[in-house]
């Protein structure tokens, strides 16, 4: 009867449901559109959203979590700033019994039921792909090149970079002559790439600026034009995201190649959180979303498809 299975367990309806999401910050393009989609994803679904902005901060993003807790949210979404130093406040959310997914980056713990699931791209992959791109492009051509790393710690800056280094380590007319974070910023991306042109021969000694995201690439195509160099054809560029700016720059010749990655984290993490509630259906470890490399030729179709997607 109704009262047993009530007594058993009580479903909580979506509309009923709030939960927090700890937001790492708005330092990119691609970050403000997650943000977006997941306000647009919680309202299809009438799930209350509470978001807290980070800073970039991983000690606002503990407080955030430790707010969101006291006052008994439904579930917690977290994307983490950095891949250590979680345990305990992780520990805190279970003993509370509040499921907590992770948007877009993976943490390092022992304990994997610290979380119920993580949804992100495969950021080795992405890495890879711009590395298999260059390598084809060059055809054994010399080739240095400069790397713009994203948030140190972050999990995305070390895969992204791990799969680039995979994908031409056997290549040795490609060798990367410098490295350093741009913190996945437009003007630390400027910023940095200033310093590398001015060290390496006004930019004539580099070949190649691979960035982690799109917006320190952005940067460092102003860097390079205001050294007097063609971004897009003196200085090559490699990046991921897919924000509407990659594609107007590939557009106008500037930029060579891009990995997309959808903004839309939250989706996938509702629709998990909404199963598991319902009836307890256990999500994958891993919910994978989906990377592409995407040339010039894609740019306008690519800049197109992203009208709707938060930008
Ligand atoms: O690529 C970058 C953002 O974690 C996937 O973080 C995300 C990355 C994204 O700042 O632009």
């Amino acid at each position: 009867s109704a009262m047993v299975s009530a007594a058993i367990s009580a479903p909580v309806l979506a509309a009923d449901m709030t939960v927090g999401f700890s937001q790492v910050g708005s330092e990119s393009g691609w970050r403000s559109a997650e943000t977006n989609v997941a306000k647009t994803e919680a309202q299809k679904r009438g799930i209350t959203l509470k978001i807290a902005d980070g800073q970039q901060k991983q000690e606002n993003q503990i407080k955030a979590v430790r707010s969101f807790i006291a006052q008994g949210v439904d579930a917690i979404f977290i994307a983490p700033v950095v891949q250590t130093g979680w345990e305990p406040v992780l520990e805190e959310a279970k003993d509370a019994k509040i499921p907590v997914f992770l948007l877009d980056r993976a943490i390092v713990v022992n304990d994997k039921s610290l979380y119920e699931s993580v949804v992100t791209a495969d950021n080795v992959l992405e890495g890879k792909l711009i590395g298999d791109w260059l390598v084809k492009t060059l055809a054994g051509k010399q080739c240095n090149v400069v790397e713009l790393q994203g948030t140190v710690g972050a999990s995305v800056a070390i895969d992204r970079k791990k799969g680039f280094a995979e994908a031409i380590a056997g290549h040795p007319n490609i060798k990367i002559i410098r490295s350093q974070s741009g913190d996945f910023t437009r003007s630390k991306g400027k910023e940095v790439m200033e310093s590398f042109i001015k060290a390496e021969n006004n930019g004539k000694n580099i070949c190649m600026v691979f960035a982690h995201n799109d917006d320190m690439v952005i940067g460092a195509i102003q860097a390079i034009k205001e050294a007097g160099l063609k971004p897009g054809k003196d200085i090559l560029t490699g990046s991921i995201d897919g924000v509407p700016d990659i594609y107007k720059a590939m557009l106008a010749g500037e930029a060579n190649a891009n990995v997309e990655l959808t903004p839309n984290m939250a989706g996938p993490a509702f629709d998990a959180l909404e199963k598991l509630k319902k009836d307890g259906t256990q999500p994958p470890k891993i919910i994978r979303t989906q990377s592409k490399l995407f040339l010039p030729a894609d740019a306008q179709t690519e800049l197109d498809k992203k009208k709707n997607m938060g930008y």
